[in-house]
Parts: structure tokens; C-alpha cells; sequence
């Protein structure tokens, strides 16, 4: 197996080669902050509070590689936002259930992917990755529309397959410990109603400028697009749920908690916190950033059968 320090140097060497010529090595940021979004709570959460939960596992999921978490809220100002982009190394789309054109959460992964471009066109390296619900919400922000189509996979564990001649790309460099797991075992848990057929990808002039798909499923009847990430953009995102492996503990077909399953979690976790240490964003002091870190919240543990294991709420 390849150790996680071959993987990091792999990653260096990939990343900072590739996409950045300078010596990036040097000038990595360890004290990565990664900003996750809130959306609106589940309707009949017998445990909400407030109006806006984050599912503790995606926290979990990014503290696991080396990064600190500030949740970012719905419903505040477009001011507090750009205030927020610019203290944070990279931001995570999560997975849920939320209208992906008129939510708060919506709302704010557009505020949020809009900087994101604006930066990274100015050559401030700043990371976005989607998972479930958050690869959806970034075909729907880079097409101006919601192409997706409904697919029998809302409890269905999976192997990925791999798009032929595109193993050397970067995300893909992470899978490598696992990749003969990844394509032949059913290690990817996925749990989602809707998905980015590869036919309405392909058709679609602005997804396949904006995106290279890197792996596919397959319900039976379409095959839809697994893992994709941007052509000019530090831009990732999965369908499955990297973060339930080792996080979420509801008893249900399509759950795996496999040795290779929470490897390959742990993979996608430290690829995307490696690329929030390419970030420099900073909070104005350290009061500030203590006073935004999901440390000042307490997650609920919402039951076995919950869901997601435990959930943070906020006003
Ligand atoms: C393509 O997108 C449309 C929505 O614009 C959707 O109704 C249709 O089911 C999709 N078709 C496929 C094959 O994904
Ligand atoms: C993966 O799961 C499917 C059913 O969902 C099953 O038919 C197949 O044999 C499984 N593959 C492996 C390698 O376990
Ligand atoms: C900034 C923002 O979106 N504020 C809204 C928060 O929610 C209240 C009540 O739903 C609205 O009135 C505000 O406009």
C-alpha cells in the first residue's frame, strides 16, 4: 500500500506542478480553514433548532485531514459573506435536501462560487468541493440551469468506473492506494434521488467546458456522472458520500463501512484540505477567527436511525 506521506508528495508534486509552476511547497498555509455551508433544516427534524443545521460528519470529515471548520449561516448579509470568503482557505458544498435554485442555501452557493471564480481568476488559488447535493448545486450554478434527472440510487453502495485516459489527473492521484477498491468493490455510499446524466452533461456546451468527468455509475438505466472536477478551476466534486464511511452510523442498505470504503474517505478528505493549504486567506485576528470556528457550537446527537449521527443548528 502507499503510505499517506507518498500520497502527500504525490499531491505536492501534482498540485503545486501542475496547476501552480512557482515553489508552492514553501509557502503552504498548515492552519487551513475550511468554511462548510448550513442550509435550511430538514421539515419534521424532531431535533431542529434554529433554521439551519450542518451535518457534524462533513465536520468531522475535514478535521480528520488536518483543517478547522467555520460553519457559514443562511440568511445573513451579502457583506458577512464576502467578509467570511475572504478569511477562509477553500469551502465545502455539503449534501442535503434543498431546492437548488430558490433556497437560502442556494443563495449562498452562488454568493460563494461567484467569489471563488472572481479569485481564482485573479490567481488567488481558492478550493471548492461538492458533495451529493453540492456537485448538483455547482452543475446547476456553472449551466444556469437544472439539468439533472432522477435515478434509482437513494440507497445503493457502489464501485466507481474510472473515464479512460484520465487516471493522472490530480483528484484521481488520491485514489490510487485504493483505485483497484474504488473500480471493483462497492465502497462509494450513495444516497441521492437526482443525478447529472453523462448524456445531459455531454449536451450541455457550459458543464463540459466547466467540467471533465472523472468516474461514472451507473442506476441500471443512466449512467451519471460520479466524480467530476473543472477544467480551470480548483473545483471538485463527488456524488457519493465520502464522509459516511467513517461518520454516520444509520443501519441502511447502502451504507459501507469497509477498511477501503473509510480509506478512500480519508483520501478525499486530504486532497481537498491539501488544496485549502494552497490558500492564504486570513481572519483579521485571532479573536475573529475564534469567534467564527464551529468549536462555539455543539453538535445533537439525533439517535441512531438519524439520518446524519449528529447535526449542528444555528439560528
Ligand atoms: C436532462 O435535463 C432535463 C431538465 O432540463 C431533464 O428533464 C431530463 O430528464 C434530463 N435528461 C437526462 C437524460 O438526464
Ligand atoms: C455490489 O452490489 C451489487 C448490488 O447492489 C451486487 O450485485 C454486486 O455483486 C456487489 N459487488 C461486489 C464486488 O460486492
Ligand atoms: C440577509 C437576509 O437574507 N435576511 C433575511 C433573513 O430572514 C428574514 C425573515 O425570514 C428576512 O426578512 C430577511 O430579509
Amino acid at each position: 500500500m502507499t503510505s499517506p506521506v507518498a500520497v502527500l508528495a504525490v499531491l505536492a508534486a501534482c498540485l503545486c506542478g501542475v496547476l501552480l509552476p512557482v515553489a508552492c511547497r514553501d509557502h503552504l498555509n498548515y492552519r487551513p480553514i475550511i468554511g462548510v455551508l448550513a442550509q435550511e433544516n430538514i421539515v419534521g427534524d424532531p431535533h431542529a433548532q434554529g433554521s439551519s443545521y450542518i451535518a457534524a460528519s462533513y465536520v468531522k470529515h475535514l478535521e480528520s485531514a488536518g483543517a478547522r471548520v467555520v460553519p457559514i449561516r443562511i440568511n445573513r448579509t451579502d457583506e458577512e459573506y464576502e467578509k467570511i470568503f475572504n478569511s477562509i482557505n477553500g469551502l465545502l458544498l455539503p449534501g442535503g435536501g434543498v431546492d437548488l435554485q430558490i433556497s437560502q442555501f442556494s443563495r449562498l452557493s452562488k454568493i460563494f462560487y461567484d467569489l471563488a471564480i472572481k479569485t481564482n481568476d485573479a490567481s488567488d488559488y481558492f478550493p471548492v468541493w461538492g458533495t451529493c447535493q453540492g456537485l448538483q448545486q455547482m452543475t446547476v450554478l456553472s449551466s444556469n440551469k437544472n439539468l439533472l434527472t432522477l435515478t434509482e440510487t437513494k440507497a445503493v453502495a457502489l464501485p466507481l468506473t474510472f473515464t479512460p485516459g484520465q487516471r493522472q489527473h490530480c483528484i484521481l492521484y488520491v485514489y490510487r492506494p485504493v483505485f483497484s477498491k474504488m473500480s471493483e468493490d462497492n465502497i462509494t455510499s450513495n444516497f441521492h434521488s437526482w443525478s447529472l446524466s453523462l448524456q445531459n452533461y455531454s449536451r450541455n456546451a457550459k458543464l463540459k467546458h466547466f467540467y471533465k468527468v472523472l468516474t461514472t455509475n451507473t442506476d441500471g438505466r443512466r449512467e451519471f456522472i460520479s466524480t467530476m472536477e473543472a477544467n480551470h478551476y480548483p473545483f471538485y466534486a463527488v456524488q457519493w458520500h465520502p464522509e459516511k464511511s467513517p461518520f454516520e452510523w444509520v443501519d441502511k442498505p447502502g451504507m459501507v463501512h469497509s477498511a477501503a470504503s473509510v480509506r478512500a474517505s480519508f483520501y478525499t478528505a486530504l486532497f481537498f484540505v491539501s488544496e485549502a493549504m494552497k490558500n492564504h486567506h486570513k481572519f483579521s485576528s485571532a479573536s475573529e477567527e475564534e469567534r467564527a470556528l464551529i468549536y462555539n457550537y455543539y453538535p445533537v446527537f439525533t439517535g441512531l436511525d438519524g439520518i446524519f449521527l449528529q447535526n449542528y443548528y444555528f439560528d
